[in-house]
């Protein structure tokens, strides 16, 4: 426990304008949700849901923080389930509307949890899948510097990256992968609240859990502030008898004080006396008190003493930048009803309890969206309080989303020469980055925005020379210790904070942590950056919550993942990824690509690095493979190749077959397609470049026909020429389902290859034959299907 920081007493009449102003967020946030679940009509008699007590148990420390200590620069994760909360707020501050509030998980109304793409700019970090928040105000403290250390940003000063956080969130153990990668790059102005209201979505937390989680954030370098007693306890514990009330409490299992903060002052009282009452000095405390008085003070924890909770934040900020957790101890559900009671997660008021409430809270019917309605203060000194607030002045004259310049690409973009060489597609990314990393000519520019991440595999994912040439990113200049001594080695790693690489532990969640915090620079601090991440592709599947939290929030990053599939014969089957295709197409705002050949993995590096910087565009990710295949000489369309597919070897007019490959199985596609060529002439050999581009295409001219747009989509042109029921035979180095759908687009028989069992050790020979990927496969595929 910190010492007991000096006092900094609010002035009273702010601090009771500060408990209207709870008053007012308990009330709106309430109400937001019974508005939703019992008064607005329901068409389809679903429960709508949301969640009061959750709410109510963070409305302190939210209006401490909103009121009295944020600054317009400072950037928040909001615990999903406060959502309402936050609304109110900027109801408050005049950023929100009671229309929108009113439709609290309707569409065009506020989303359930706060969505940055949907619910406007006042969102700094969408919240939902708990945990993942919390840890990217972590990584956006570290890409706060990174980009004023490279003199990217705006200028604006910098901000705290708060969260506020559900004690249940710190289950997840994405929190602890992030806890410790910050501390291994020394983060600094993170704060993070903790709602610790010992109760989680189903029970009440286990007691012992908490001594742990204190000790667990000072091993991590962070300051703790355990904020437990509010002022009124803590006045009661310097009393007579004092001593002996806090040891109770100290002492009183958590169930049990859930239950009995859902009892009432009653219950209290004889739980008191029935273990203390012998206890002269706590009569002399608890007697005098009316039941409701006792139960107010019983539930005077920390994190409900707004003027506490204010002097504990201005100290902590006097402390300096060290990273800082605050446990708030609270009751869920604090004011309302179901204080307290265990199963009141996704409890609600029902309407008699929301008359009681509403009256006493004072709102009359038909004014219960009104600011002043029901507090003890005019509505002048009321908007007084509010406006006294520093984070009432926006950030910019724009708001909160800032922006920054499109940083131009070059139309092509340099590399070695690969006609007639062999060459995987991560070999060549890594020497086209490296490439790029000269900062030459019209590269100067690009290289200067683009930001590398690996979680350990920087060396095997081949970005080794890109990171040579531009160093690793460190707050502190550190010497290459190798280098140094002149010990040999390829790798030159130098940290500085000019570098351009941030490494990563292998926690891969990590990973797409920081690309959602490098992916929103833009709009957080007005710094362009052009962020590549590189992984395992099997390992994708071990962040892809985060992967898909980055692509819900519109994070703008490049996602290069190498090797990928059974191509990476040897490693065997944990190594193998198998169903990352289907990923890269189930997942929004994020266009999926497999190059096969250099020339297109050019294509789509240049494509991508514009693309992300697009109004319009998405995340973007490349599959990529160690396989080394002799490169052709030829000249592609790179629209073609952005869209998906190209022919290869176009088909006849009313070709019986074609055959189409993705990524690394070209050779045994190209080799089965001469075979078959003996045969059938006019077949056709297509390479694919993206499912994912090609199905989304399709999608989207077939909405457009339906509002009577004409369209027609790429890959509704590129199987044009095929007879009407002619055979398609489809392979990749994945699961075969991410092609079976190209048989809908003009109602073609596909015959898909590619593996749907877990992959083994083997050679390529062996392990293309046993997953029916060789070319005899391939040409059994193409009799059986011209067989029909
Ligand atoms: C990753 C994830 N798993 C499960 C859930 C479902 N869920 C929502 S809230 C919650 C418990 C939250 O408890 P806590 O964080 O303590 O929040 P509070 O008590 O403040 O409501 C759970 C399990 C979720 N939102 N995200
Ligand atoms: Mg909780």
């Amino acid at each position: 426990m910190n010492a007991p920081a000096p006092i900094v007493k609010l002035p009273p009449d702010h601090l009771s304008g500060l408990k209207q102003v709870e008053r007012k967020l308990l009330w709106l946030s309430a109400w937001m949700i019974h508005n939703a679940n019992h008064v607005r009509p329901n068409r389809d008699g679903l429960k709508v849901g949301g969640h009061q007590a959750s709410c109510a148990s963070i409305i302190s420390v939210m209006t401490a923080l909103y009121f009295s200590i944020l600054k317009p620069q400072d950037r928040v994760a909001v615990k999903p389930h406060a959502g309402p909360v936050f609304h109110a707020i900027n109801l408050l501050f005049g950023r929100q509307t009671s229309d929108k509030m009113a439709g609290l998980r309707q569409m065009g109304g506020v989303q359930s949890y706060p969505s940055r793409t949907k619910d406007g700019p006042e969102v700094d970090f969408s919240t939902g899948s708990v945990g993942l928040g919390v840890a990217l105000t972590s990584f956006n403290a570290l890409m706060q510097d990174y980009v004023r250390l490279h003199e990217l940003d705006a200028g604006l000063p910098p901000g705290r990256q708060i969260a506020l956080c559900g004690d249940a969130e710190l289950d997840e153990g994405n929190i602890y992968e992030a806890l410790l990668e910050g501390w291994k790059h020394d983060v600094r102005n993170v704060w993070w609240v903790i709602d610790y209201n010992r109760q989680s979505l189903d029970s009440v937390v286990p007691d012992r859990l908490f001594g742990r989680i204190e000790g667990l954030f000072r091993d991590m370098g962070w300051n703790v502030y355990t904020l437990k007693y509010g002022r009124k306890l803590q006045a009661a514990f310097e009393r007579e008898g004092g001593d002996v009330l806090r040891r109770w409490i100290d002492d009183c299992p958590n169930s049990l004080y859930s239950a009995l903060t859902f009892q009432g002052g009653a219950a209290w009282r004889n739980a008191l006396l029935s273990d203390l009452g012998r206890e002269a000095g706590l009569r002399a405390i608890i007697d005098p008190l009316t039941d409701d008085e006792l139960a107010d003070l019983m539930n005077n924890l920390g994190g409900h003493d707004v003027d506490y909770l204010i002097e504990s934040f201005r100290q902590a900020d006097a402390d300096g930048d060290q990273p800082t957790c605050f446990i708030a101890y609270t009751v869920k559900g604090m004011g309302l009803p179901f204080a307290g009671h265990k199963d009141n997660h996704s409890g609600m008021m029902t309407r008699d309890q929301m008359d009681g409430f509403r009256e006493k809270m004072r709102i009359r019917p038909g004014h219960e969206w009104d600011i002043a309605e029901g507090l003890d203060l005019s509505a002048e000194a009321f908007q007084a309080v509010i406006d006294r607030a520093p984070f009432a002045t926006k950030l910019t004259p724009a708001g909160r989303k800032l922006d920054a310049a499109i940083v131009p690409v070059p139309d092509v973009l340099p590399r070695p020469k690969s006609a007639g060489r062999k060459y995987s597609t991560q070999q060549s990314f890594g020497d086209i980055l490296a490439e790029i990393g000269r900062g030459e000519g019209l590269c100067g520019e690009l290289a200067k925005h683009i930001v590398t991440t690996s979680p350990d595999v920087t060396v095997s994912t081949n970005l080794g020379p890109w990171v040579n040439r531009r160093g690793v990113f460190d707050r502190h200049t550190r010497n290459d210790v190798f280098r140094d001594a002149k010990l040999a080695s390829a790798q030159r790693w130098g940290m500085s904070p000019t570098g351009q690489h941030v490494e990563l532990g292998i926690a891969e969640q990590n990973l797409f942590l920081i690309l959602a915090s490098m992916g929103l620079q833009h709009h957080l601090t007005g710094a362009r950056l052009l962020p590549i991440g590189t992984v395992y592709d099997p390992f994708v599947n071990r962040g892809l919550d985060a992967l898909i939290y980055a692509c819900y929030q519109d994070a703008r990053f490049m996602l290069v993942s190498t090797p990928s599939g059974l191509s990476l014969a040897p490693e065997g089957g944990q190594h193998q990824s198998l169903n990352t295709p289907l990923i890269g197409m189930a997942a929004d705002r994020l266009a999926s690509f497999e190059p096969t050949y250099v020339d297109e993995l050019a294509i789509l590096l240049r494509h991508g690095l514009h693309h992300m910087q697009q109004p319009d565009g998405s995340a973007v990710w490349l599959r990529l493979s160690t396989r080394q295949l002799q490169q052709p000489d030829r000249t592609l369309d790179p629209a073609a190749v952005i869209a998906g597919g190209h022919w290869v070897v176009p088909p006849g007019k009313g070709a019986p077959i074609a055959l189409a490959y993705q990524g690394p199985v070209a050779p045994e596609a190209e080799a089965a397609f001469e075979a078959l060529r003996e045969d059938v002439p006019e077949a056709g050999l297509l390479a694919l470049t993206s499912a994912d581009r090609l199905h989304a295409g399709w999608l989207e001219a077939a909405r457009a026909r339906r509002n009577g747009t004409a369209s027609v989509s790429h890959v509704e042109r590129l199987l044009a020429p095929l007879a009407p029921g002619a055979a398609l035979v489809t392979i990749l180095d994945g699961h075969p389902a991410a092609h079976s759908w190209l048989g809908a687009v003009r109602g073609q028989r596909v015959v898909p290859l590619g593996p749907d069992r877990f992959g083994q050790s083997g050679d390529l020979p062996d392990l293309y034959r046993e997953y029916g990927m060789d070319v005899e496969a391939i040409l059994d595929a193409c009799a059986q299907a011209l067989l029909g």
